[in-house]
């Protein structure tokens, strides 16, 4: 009998109508208008009408933040946001040969680029059609990989997203796949969906963070109706079936949070303090400092040394020797140079992004950042266990609640990616009944997620509202009728798909 395909090592799925898009939900009416809409605003600034389309969601990560990076798997579902990019590729042999990519929103003006898959891309003068040009090296290289005889074209492009920026629900990564992959499309190419995955996660690099592929992943690969534990090397999905009778509850702290643009502060600088914390526990559990620093690269290296280490003390768990073997106190720079015995800029100098967070920082929390990783990676097997255990819904849910709350505690105390915003509103969700709260996303800002018995979500809704957002739109902050922008229940949505009417 033929073996069925597993869903990661099929194609990106092309459709010819938006229901097999969107299902017959409420969004298939506003999906049409805003297919429409694309339609004639590329009419109107192009000249002529689009190939076709691809469309990527945006997701919320339900547990395991700041590990994916760190080799361990994470656990989130696909949201309903999502971006749509619209796309005419031009003729081979026109002589100009340009990339014109323009947004149904004004705000984002018109950005130009040449056809050159080799450029780079400006990280001093942020630009938001950077993404895309992601998307346009990430293709090009993957396709020469594949033998793939591709020169350059020009291209038309329109964009239209839904998923808030700066929100931690991953719109940049919606705009890099959903670009990536109708880029393929007008090229004749699809590919398995755990390749493009991987691609999409290397060529997000581009823009300069050192992104781990959690973001990427869960867009190509979502399946409506479930979360997906994925796991990486190599990437994975694995459908989990959520308990009934709760819902997870987005809620926006209106803190912007701009990743690729404090990146050498926040989201790299804890890339950097992952892996010198790494290069440091392989050399206290006995490696010879040359070999930890050109072998060891991430926690995950070094978590059998951890766990060998714990052995001795009678425990399974790597952080038991994290506690023993780094101190607590912030490391300066000098002193893990000392016990590496090479400057940090000499290890760190593959990656110019690293030499910025060296730059800008005054010290390193090994033993904090180490015990948050380990941690949450074990949280996200304790959330997949409880919701396949044989234990009620009900206790499922609260079990999940705990899980979620005490990766947000660790996520604030020890990672410090939270901020008072997110603070303040995860102590109201939970006020409010929530079984759990958490920060989601890359953190510093944007979207808490919330777990909650369904009979309770019009209410809850109503209090987040009275008790965060009323001041904000008293101040203007946010507009009365855009709340529904950033508050909203969420089900597991559908991922990466291409359309061609
Ligand atoms: O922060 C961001 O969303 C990262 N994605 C993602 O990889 C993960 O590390 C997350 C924190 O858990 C990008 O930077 C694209």
């Amino acid at each position: 009998m033929a073996q069925m395909a597993k869903h990661e090592e099929l194609p990106i799925p092309i459709h010819d109508t938006l229901d097999a898009v969107y299902g017959n939900s409420s969004q298939l009416d506003e999906a049409q208008l805003r297919f429409n809409r694309l339609n004639s605003k590329f009419q109107q600034v192009f000249g002529h009408p689009p190939q076709l389309f691809a469309r990527s969601p945006g997701r919320v990560n339900l547990v395991g933040e700041h590990i994916d990076y760190e080799g361990y798997s994470v656990l989130p579902m696909a949201i309903r946001q999502d971006t749509i990019v619209a796309i005419r590729k031009h003729d081979d042999g026109d002589a100009e040969k340009v990339l014109r990519i323009a947004n149904v929103n004004d705000k984002y003006q018109i950005c130009t680029y040449p056809a050159d898959p080799t450029q780079e891309i400006d990280l001093k003068n942020h630009k938001w059609g950077h993404y895309f040009i992601c998307g346009y090296k990430g293709f090009y290289e993957f396709a020469k990989s594949k033998g793939e005889n591709v020169g350059p074209v020009g291209l038309d492009v329109l964009v239209d997203g839904t998923v808030p920026t700066g929100s931690g629900l991953s719109s940049s990564a919606a705009l890099v796949c959903a670009s990536t992959i109708v880029i393929m499309a007008a090229f004749g190419l699809n590919f398995p969906k755990k390749e493009i995955a991987q691609l999409t996660c290397e060529c997000e690099r581009h823009i300069g963070t050192q992104s781990g592929g959690m973001d990427q992943a869960i867009s190509v690969m979502a399946k409506p109706g479930f979360a997906e534990l994925i796991d990486f090397n190599p990437i994975r999905a694995t459908d989990v079936q959520l308990p009934a009778g709760g819902t997870f509850v987005v809620a926006h702290s209106l803190a912007d949070s701009q990743k690729a643009v404090t990146a050498a502060t926040n989201y790299n600088n804890r890339v950097v303090e992952c892996r010198l914390a790494a290069i440091v526990l392989g050399i206290k559990l006995g490696m010879k400092p040359q070999e930890a620093i050109s072998s060891v690269k991430t926690l995950s290296d070094v978590e059998g040394l951890c766990i060998s280490f714990a052995s001795t003390r009678g425990s399974s768990d790597p952080v038991v020797a994290v506690k023993e073997n780094l101190k607590e106190e912030p490391y300066t720079a000098g002193e893990i140079e000392k016990i590496l015995g090479e400057s940090l800029p000499s290890i760190l100098r593959d990656s110019p992004s690293s030499l910025d967070v060296l730059k800008a920082a005054k010290h390193f929390k090994l033993s904090q950042r180490a015990t948050h990783v380990y941690s949450e990676a074990k949280r996200v097997y304790a959330f997949k266990d409880a919701v396949s255990s044989t234990v009620s819904d009900e206790d499922k849910l609260k079990r999940l609640g705990d899980l979620m709350n005490d990766s947000h505690y660790s996520c604030s105390v020890l990672y410090e990616c939270s901020c008072p915003e997110l603070e303040e509103l995860v102590n109201i969700c939970r006020e409010n009944g929530a079984l759990g709260a958490r920060l989601t996303g890359a953190g510093w800002g944007g979207c808490a997620v919330a777990l909650v018995k369904d009979s309770i979500v019009p209410q809850f809704i109503l209090n987040l509202k009275e008790r965060f957002y009323q001041s904000r739109i008293d101040r203007g902050v946010i507009n009365n009728n855009d709340l529904g922008l950033y508050v909203f229940a969420s089900k597991p949505s559908s991922g990466a798909a291409i359309v061609k009417f």
